[in-house]
């Protein structure tokens, strides 16, 4: 059937290598650290391991800006620590997804520096260079994902180049035959190491409009996105990715899909179309900041965040294709802080957030530091923060009229450190992260959030996890039910059901800091008190409440 693939059934830990485990006392996690903890993501029922990039970087974005897509960088360890790591994963059933980074790469890289050598080196066409606008002056009023304009001007040659993220991380010319040859090479390489799968980073901007418009329609004007976004020939580039390396290697794909659409989506991860197993898209997490405003503070919207689960539950479903479900990745704030409570409610909110995401349809993917209910650290003092696109952006609100209060409040819940501090291991200095002192600052709550502490307790979190991770093994509802909304625009409460062959799984959830009451809407109660669903599966409250049509829920009670 469509759905037998062992990827649909299997979970997902990403690890952020610099964040994980040091073993050398540098300060910085490394890859023996990961090798070290395969027993214990093991245990926690983990089938994929997803390792974040651990090439060869200048690391201005962490590893995002690749200088050597085929050596690891000194810091995270060497290539035998890394051929160490698959021998180990696959000894335990377990499986290896590295980061493919190939929209742009380091300015650092190689190709790069041949190609901002001169208009004649064979490398010129690699990276997407413009002659000035007529009048002279920027290609286009693109902007940078990270900040000020997406080019930058080479002195030399009188010429731009294109850099959609950071001034160091030069867009790659996919219109460029040589360009995507190298790249298969390049995934051949590691796919002919062992690695089973890849995530490929920010994947659909690789085909830009090639008349590189003006983008005077957005507010403000520049925002660039429509004419670099699921491009003209994107799905070209990705069929092509998928004869010649994840086909024949029979590998997991997951695409990082930034602003993309559901029909593209469908296109980019229904199995008939050979090109990804399954997709990330973002839309449930810009509900704290509609139109793009992310450096303002605003609540989130509920009804948003529950439309747009639907929307994709059901539209994935009937188009054929496959989510990458998740809460949590290195780029936002914890879900926890950000949607739910992280202070008295933590340890309930935290399991509503698994359980609620879990109970969908798609591969769970579930980010370090998730399981032990780990906080955004809340921060007091800029000089914390490391983030390229944090720094860059506290100068640009003060630049805006901000007061360093304004902006500092501001980072400290929208930054992406928020995610990245020190996995926290056990309630010795620097929370067993590392013996020298940590690239980030560890945040000060590891005394009573850390895995030792979870491990020991057999209703924490932690086990509430490995729960989850194993009831979808057992239940093929997980894998193949059809989902259908339940909670009628309820304003705390997120209820679904998925309906599949003699098994429906209901699953209710309280996203608030009150005791309420939810009835089931009598068209849905009809059905569900037909259905086989008196069992319960997990809970994360004492009491096992029955199904019945009205349930009493107590703050951020799931079920
Ligand atoms: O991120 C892609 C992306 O579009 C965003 O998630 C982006 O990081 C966000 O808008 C900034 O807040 C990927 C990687 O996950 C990210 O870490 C890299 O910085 C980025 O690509 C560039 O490679």
């Amino acid at each position: 059937s469509r759905y037998s693939e062992w990827w649909r059934r299997s979970t997902v830990y990403q690890v952020y290598p610099k964040s994980f485990k040091d073993t050398t006392g540098n300060g910085t996690g490394d890859i023996r650290g990961l090798t070290e903890k395969l027993d214990y993501l093991q245990e926690l029922g983990i089938d994929i391991v997803w390792l974040q990039p651990v090439y060869v970087s200048p690391q201005y974005d962490n590893g995002y800006d690749v200088a050597d897509y085929q050596n690891i960088n000194p810091d995270f360890g060497t290539m035998e620590d890394f051929d160490e790591l698959i021998e180990e994963l696959h000894r335990r059933g377990m499986k290896l997804m590295t980061d493919i980074v190939v929209n742009h790469t380091s300015t650092e890289h190689e190709w790069f520096k041949q190609s901002i050598s001169g208009k004649d080196n064979p490398y010129r066409n690699y990276y997407i260079w413009k002659d000035p606008a007529p009048g002279g002056g920027l290609p286009n009023n693109w902007q940078s994902k990270f900040g000020g304009p997406a080019w930058q001007f080479d002195e030399a040659s009188g010429q731009y180049y294109l850099t959609l993220f950071d001034k160091t991380q030069a867009d790659l010319n996919w219109e460029n035959a040589e360009v995507r040859r190298a790249v298969s090479d390049m995934m051949l390489f590691w796919a002919r190491k062992g690695v089973d799968g890849f995530r490929m980073d920010v994947i659909n901007l690789i085909s830009k409009d090639q008349q590189f418009p003006n983008d005077d329609g957005s507010v403000p004007p520049g925002d660039g996105r429509k004419f670099y976004t699921d491009g003209p020939r994107v799905h070209e580039y990705i069929k092509d990715m998928y004869e010649e390396v994840f086909g024949p290697f029979e590998m997991v794909t997951v695409g990082e899909m930034s602003s993309t659409t559901l029909a593209h989506c469908i296109r980019y991860s229904n199995p008939e179309e050979r090109e990804f197993s399954m997709t990330f898209n973002f839309h449930h997490l810009k509900v704290d900041y509609p139109g793009g405003r992310k450096w303002e503070l605003m609540p989130y919207d509920f009804e948003a965040l529950k439309r747009l689960f639907s929307e994709w539950q059901t539209g994935m479903q009937q188009g054929g294709g496959w989510n990458a479900l998740f809460f949590n990745n290195h780029d936002q704030p914890r879900a926890l802080s950000r949607f739910t409570d992280d202070d008295v409610y933590r340890e309930e909110s935290a399991k509503l957030l698994a359980t609620t995401l879990h109970g969908l349809q798609g591969t769970p993917y579930v980010y370090q530091g998730e399981e032990i209910g780990m906080p955004n650290p809340k921060w007091k003092s800029i000089e914390e923060f490391r983030d390229i696109e944090s720094l860059n952006m506290y100068r640009i609100l003060q630049e805006q009229g901000k007061s360093p209060e304004a902006a500092l409040s501001i980072l400290q819940e929208r930054s992406r450190d928020n995610s990245r501090t020190p996995m926290q291991w056990d309630d010795s200095p620097n929370a067993g992260f590392t013996s020298g002192t940590p690239w980030l600052k560890v945040d000060e709550r590891y005394p009573d959030i850390n895995v030792q502490k979870e491990l020991e307790r057999p209703d924490s979190i932690l086990h509430h996890y490995r729960k989850l991770i194993a009831l979808r093994k057992e239940h093929a509802v997980f894998i193949d039910g059809v989902f259908r909304r339940l909670d009628e625009g309820h304003p705390e409460v997120f209820a679904y059901a998925r309906t599949g062959i003699g098994e429906t799984l209901v699953v209710v959830s309280n996203f608030s800091s009150k005791e309420i009451s939810f009835r089931f809407a009598d068209k849905h109660w009809a059905d569900l008190s037909q259905a086989d669903t008196d069992k319960l599966l997990t809970g994360n409250t004492a009491d096992e409440p029955a199904l019945t049509q009205e349930l009493q829920l107590s703050p951020y009670a799931s079920y």
